[in-house]
């Protein structure tokens, strides 16, 4: 699955045409408000229609108002996916909730031509993702220089120990995701964050993504070391994604 995913994305890569500069946004920084002393744990929030695993999970999708919810509950920062093939997303949807609202807007992609950088600025993201999967250590090192540049922090995603060795070679990332989604079965475990957790660098802020489906998931990945969480499916699939996950 994911190298169809990538494979598609080559080809939207070379179609690809920037947006025209907005007009000036305010970056705000995704580490700065994952690290509030107040909070237990940090939380991003996803605003997510469709995956390739589950198909449409919210079919009463409105972008702009879930990320209002969001954010005048419990989120930290919104993650955005602007992927359209896969996940039903859109580059509109990020502009119109960057336009929106004060946190830190995640674009949620798959980032594998720099090109894709300087569109992210353009359309008003705080913060990239940039999968360890996907870029080789050198590669992703550079982009993550490049989008530091360009104002907005990378998260580095890792699915695997040997990823996380790999890319640890070359830099320790400052916001280290770790996705609990088996890339092989699609299947998530929290237990994954535990496993992998212990080699992250002690300087990085560890958020464990995926398959966070219960307080008791919170809890859980709190115990192993995490400092923030990012959910997507357990929210969109409550009648109001901002009042939390089912108990
Ligand atoms: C959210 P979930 O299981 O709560 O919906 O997961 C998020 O972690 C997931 O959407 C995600 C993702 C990604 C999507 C993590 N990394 C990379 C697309 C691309």
């Amino acid at each position: 699955m994911l190298s169809n995913i990538i494979l598609q994305k080559k080809k939207e890569v070379e179609n690809l045409h920037l947006p025209e500069i907005q007009q000036e946004v305010e970056r705000k920084s995704l580490f700065y408000a994952l690290s509030n002393p107040n909070r237990s744990i940090g939380l991003i929030a996803e605003v997510k229609k469709a995956s390739p695993s589950k198909g449409v999970i919210r079919k009463d999708f409105n972008p702009v108002r879930i990320a209002i919810e969001y954010e005048e509950t419990r989120a930290d920062a919104i993650s955005v996916l602007t992927d359209e093939t896969f996940f039903q997303g859109s580059m509109e949807y990020l502009m119109e909730i960057k336009k929106t609202v004060k946190l830190p807007v995640l674009r949620k992609d798959f980032i594998i031509d720099a090109k894709q950088i300087a569109q992210s600025e353009r359309i008003g993201a705080d913060a990239i993702l940039l999968i360890g999967e996907v870029l080789e250590p050198v590669q992703l090192h550079e982009y993550y220089c490049e989008a530091y540049e360009r104002g907005m922090e990378s998260l580095v995603e890792v699915h695997s120990r040997e990823t996380l060795e790999q890319v640890c070679k070359c830099f320790s990332p400052k916001l280290l995701g770790i996705n609990n989604r088996n890339l092989k079965t699609f299947e998530t475990a929290v237990s994954h964050t535990k496993e992998i957790i212990q080699d992250a660098p002690s300087e990085s802020l560890v958020v464990s993504e995926s398959g966070i489906h219960f307080p008791s998931d919170l809890e859980e990945i709190q115990k192993f070391g995490a400092r923030a969480a990012l959910i997507g499916e357990a929210f969109m699939k409550v009648e109001s994604p901002g009042k939390g996950i089912k108990q």
